[in-house]
Formats: C-alpha cells, structure tokens, sequence
C-alpha cells in the first residue's frame, strides 16, 4: 500500500510531480539519483510508502525496510560504478543531517569513501 504526504518532496517525485532520474521502481520502492550527487554513483532508494524518519519505523516495517537494502545493492552491481565497494547510509533526525523527512538511503560508490563520515 502507499500513503502520500502532500507536502513530502520524495512523496512528490514517487508521484510524478517533480521529476528525477528514476532508476528503478517497484510496487513499494523507488530509486533515483540524488540532486546533489557526493561521489560518481549516488542515488537515494526510497518507499512508496510515507515513512517520516527510521526512528518512526517499527516491527511491522521490516520486510521494506530489507528491501531498500535488496534494492540499493541491486542498483549498485547494475551500475557498473561500484566493482570496488559501496556504501549505504540513511541519515535519521537533525544531528544526521537529515533533509528531507521520507526515509531513504543514500547509496554511494564510484570512489574511495571516507570512515568515519563526519
Ligand atoms: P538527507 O540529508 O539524508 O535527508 O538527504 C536528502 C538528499 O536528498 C540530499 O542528498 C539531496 C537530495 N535531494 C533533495 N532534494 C532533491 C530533489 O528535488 N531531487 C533529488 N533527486 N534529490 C534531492
């Protein structure tokens, strides 16, 4: 099932309103490059379902939160930016940095990352 927020920017991509560079798209997720991209692959993969922050996240959410991961390792290897490792981060609340309030992980490849992120 998917549940919208009307003034939810991802809610609006998912939606067709806005666009993005779609990369995949299923029945609960979608996945799409990331505006500001911070290595060569960059995308953010994303529920259809409106799902505020990973701290709002229950039991009940597992199977899709288990398939953002399924889904960004499938984007990674179809990529080809990603022979040499990935990384997959969701960033949750304000000391995150977290920007836009629709849970997703950012998935980042293409060079070297650093450790620990700041
Ligand atoms: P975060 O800071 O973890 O909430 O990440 C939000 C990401 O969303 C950030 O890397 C930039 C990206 N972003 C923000 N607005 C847009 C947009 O309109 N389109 C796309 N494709 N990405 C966006």
């Amino acid at each position: 099932m998917t549940t919208t927020e009307t003034d939810c920017l991802f809610c609006k991509i998912s939606a067709g309103q806005i666009p993005a560079q779609i990369t995949y798209r299923d029945d609960q997720v979608l996945a799409f490059k990331d505006v500001g991209p911070k290595a060569p692959l960059h995308e953010l993969v994303i529920p259809l379902r409106h799902i505020a922050t990973l701290a709002d996240t229950t039991a009940e959410d597992a199977a899709l939160l288990g398939r953002l991961m399924v889904v960004a390792a499938e984007r990674a290897r179809e990529s080809g930016q990603a022979s040499g490792g990935f990384r997959v981060v969701m960033n949750a609340g304000a000391d995150a940095g977290q920007s836009v309030h629709h849970i997703h992980l950012h998935l980042l490849g293409g060079r070297a990352l650093a450790w620990p992120p700041g």
